[in-house]
């Protein structure tokens, strides 16, 4: 797994917004004072002494209420959420009311705040010596559940795992076809029932040859059809039902796959899919040049599960492990 390089590259959306608010709060100080005159440090002093090439002065400006309102304001629309803003902006404030901060200085300030929320929730998905492993994924319709179980099989076939996948979305038949051709990707098999059938029978049909083919991982795809979302729940407590015949702790994960496009309509997938599921992790899709990654932020800050990967791309390898102090990095524009 490339660490984070991806997102470095594409994350350019959410860095550019939170990193140009924080230059334009700065600069938006209001005495407005000039910066000052650099040094000269070139000359025959400069280069006897060892003096680096003076910079010109970053802008600063004096921490007030006004700037830290400008701060809150600014984390509110980068999808952080009004409970996260404020509480980034309180640790900020603290001890340094009246302090001439840089954007920089501000920019590490908020990256270190980002990266506290973010450390305890950046954990892989967690490997049992069970088999099959079972992970259950869930997830609206078009948040890239289809897309990150075939990333995840590949990831897992490289690191020399058998893995197995069952086409769980019986509801559309363009989702079977389209995990068949993840699975042929990824190198593994791919279980699949005829259109409209039973994905719980499906499920117990892939626990069982999962388990006589003694694989390692077995990854369920369901339908994210939440418009009827008794169906939903009832289909996805009884795949649960099934495969825990074979296995009483299965699924050992159940992954709720997000799409970072929807902003704060991703807390409320959350809140309903924890209802319907038993949701052990969350990936985050589409971090790739949007400009919402903040959302991130309010997720861990108000959920607290484990974040396991980040979705950047649509190709097989566009899933990377998340890394907090990267993540927090990348969205601040350092
Ligand atoms: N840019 C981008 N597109 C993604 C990512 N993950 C999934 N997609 C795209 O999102 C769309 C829906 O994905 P799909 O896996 O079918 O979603 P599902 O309905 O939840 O199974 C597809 O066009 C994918 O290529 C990602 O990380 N980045
Ligand atoms: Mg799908």
């Amino acid at each position: 797994m490339s660490f984070f390089t991806k997102l470095r590259e594409r994350l350019t959306g959410s860095s550019s917004k939170i990193g140009a608010g924080l230059d334009g709060i700065v600069d938006a100080a209001p005495e407005a004072a000039p910066a000052p005159a650099p040094v000269p440090s070139g000359g025959i002093v400069g280069r006897l002494f060892g003096t680096a090439p003076a910079k010109p002065e970053e802008p600063r400006r004096a921490l007030d209420d006004e700037m830290l309102e400008e701060l809150e304001d600014m984390l509110v629309q980068a999808d952080l959420g009004v409970d996260t803003a404020l509480r980034v902006t309180a640790n900020i404030a603290e001890g340094r009311m009246g302090r001439r901060l840089s954007s920089t200085e501000l920019k590490e300030l908020l990256a270190g705040e980002i990266a506290r929320i973010m450390t305890p929730v950046a954990r892989p998905l967690p490997l049992y010596p069970k088999k099959p492993q079972v992970v259950l994924v869930v997830g609206v319709n078009g948040a890239g559940k289809t897309t990150t179980i075939g990333k995840l099989a590949s990831q897992f076939r490289a690191a020399g795992k058998s893995v197995m996948i069952a086409a769980g979305d019986t509801f559309r038949a363009a989702a079977v076809e389209q995990l068949q051709i993840w699975g042929q990707r990824a190198g593994v098999p791919v279980m699949v029932a005829a259109q409209g059938s039973d994905p719980a029978s499906l499920a117990f049909d892939a626990m069982t040859r999962a388990e006589a083919e003694g694989t390692d991982l077995l990854m369920i795809d369901t339908a994210g059809r939440l418009q009827n979302r008794q169906d939903l729940m009832e289909e996805l407590a009884k795949i649960v039902r099934v495969i825990r015949k074979k296995d009483p702790t299965a699924p050992h994960n159940t992954l709720l796959v997000l799409d970072a496009t929807t902003g704060q309509n991703a807390l409320n997938q959350v809140e309903t899919f924890r209802q319907l599921a038993d949701v052990s992790g969350l990936v985050m899709t589409k971090l790739d040049g949007t400009a919402r990654g903040g959302v991130l932020v309010a997720l861990a800050d108000r959920f607290g599960l484990p974040i396991h990967a980040i979705g950047v791309g649509e190709q097989i390898d566009d899933l990377d492990a998340f890394d907090a102090n990267d993540f927090a990095r990348a969205l601040v524009g350092l």
